[in-house]
């Protein structure tokens, strides 16, 4: 008796939770009783804009209620591949990513749409050209934030007429963000051509990478006037490196980098910076509401782009004490 009535429990469960995982188009099963479970891969630890956003994922899902299988691919593309075919494979209700480079995606893509788990991209945007393959894209317009970062640059150098040499350091090489930041820069500074990139290398979105680089660009270079990094990170590993050849970050070489967090914006505090365009790693909150709808089934807009401002050294002096990250 005991046990046909469990066994009729269990099989109400399992109908129930069918029902609630069906509805939505998802995988099913992978989050029983109605809840949601989401395989996420994140890029990796690169940099304190990824562990910002990293904290963000983790603490919105908690709060939504949201199961989160969490995996971090150390910033290589086939990491990222085998944590969502496996994430296929335990039918999660929903994956969402944020990839590496921007190339490479569709095969693993189709298997997830054939699967019928749908897919959302955070953060970083991919080169697919059938746009089915995901449902909605969540993160920042790189592209714009390089030309705030160029017309901060065109604004500062304005009565200049000598030319004004500049060395880049670049993201990680494929990555939509190094991409787009460097696209924007170039757009907006190659309208007067006194603005001169005299170097440009990738510095891996890494403090170390960073300093390791603006080493070699100041040994082959000895009239630097200013650095664009595409992130605070590479930006404060140069300042070191500037800082050991004897010469003064901010005054001798003007810097402007991307994203805006605490360490960054102390450096603009500090003087050692002298512009940051904001990139806001808090996209934790959106993802979930998002991932609730898709999951659902709704219509969701196929991109939402983060709302960002940019930084003086008076406005970090400012801000500083309330910054989030
Ligand atoms: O700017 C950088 C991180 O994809 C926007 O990745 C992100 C970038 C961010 O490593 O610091």
């Amino acid at each position: 008796m005991l046990k046909r009535i469990s066994a009729l429990v269990l099989a109400g469960l399992t109908a129930m939770s069918m029902t609630a995982c069906g509805s939505g188009g998802g995988g099913g099963g992978g989050g029983g009783g109605g809840s949601i479970t989401m395989g996420f891969s994140q890029v990796g630890a690169e940099s304190g804009w990824r562990t910002a956003n990293t904290k963000s994922v983790q603490d919105s899902a908690k709060t939504a209620g949201i199961t989160l299988k969490f995996s971090d691919a150390q910033q290589k593309q086939e990491n990222q591949i085998k944590a969502i075919r496996s994430y296929i494979q335990q039918k999660v209700d929903v994956i969402a990513f944020s990839p590496v480079v921007e190339s490479g995606w569709d095969t693993v893509l189709k298997e997830a749409k054939d699967a019928k788990i749908p897919v959302i991209l955070t953060d970083r945007a991919v080169d697919s050209k059938d746009t089915s393959l995901y449902k909605t894209f969540l993160g920042s317009d790189f592209v714009e934030e390089g030309k705030k970062a160029g017309q901060w640059l065109v604004n500062e150098y304005k009565d200049a007429k000598d030319p004004v040499n500049i060395v880049e350091l670049q993201g990680t090489t494929g990555s939509a963000p190094a991409n787009d930041r460097k696209s924007g820069f170039q757009e907006v500074i190659g309208a007067d051509p006194k603005f001169k990139i005299i170097a440009s290398q990738t510095g891996d979105f890494t403090r170390a990478k960073g300093k390791e680089v603006m080493e070699a660009f100041l040994k082959s270079n000895p009239d630097i006037d200013v650095l664009y990094a595409h992130n605070d990170d590479m930006g404060l590993g140069a300042i070191e490196a500037i800082e050991g050849a004897g010469k003064v970050p901010g005054k001798d070489i003007k810097i402007i980098t991307v994203d805006a967090v605490k360490d960054g914006m102390q450096a603009l505090a500090d003087g050692k910076i002298n512009f940051i365009v904001e990139c806001s790693p808090l996209l934790g909150p959106q993802l979930m509401d998002l991932a609730k709808k898709v999951v659902k089934g709704e219509q969701v807009p196929p991109r939402v782009v983060t709302e960002e401002t940019t930084f003086t050294q008076e406005q970090a002096k400012q801000v500083l004490s309330s910054r989030q990250y």
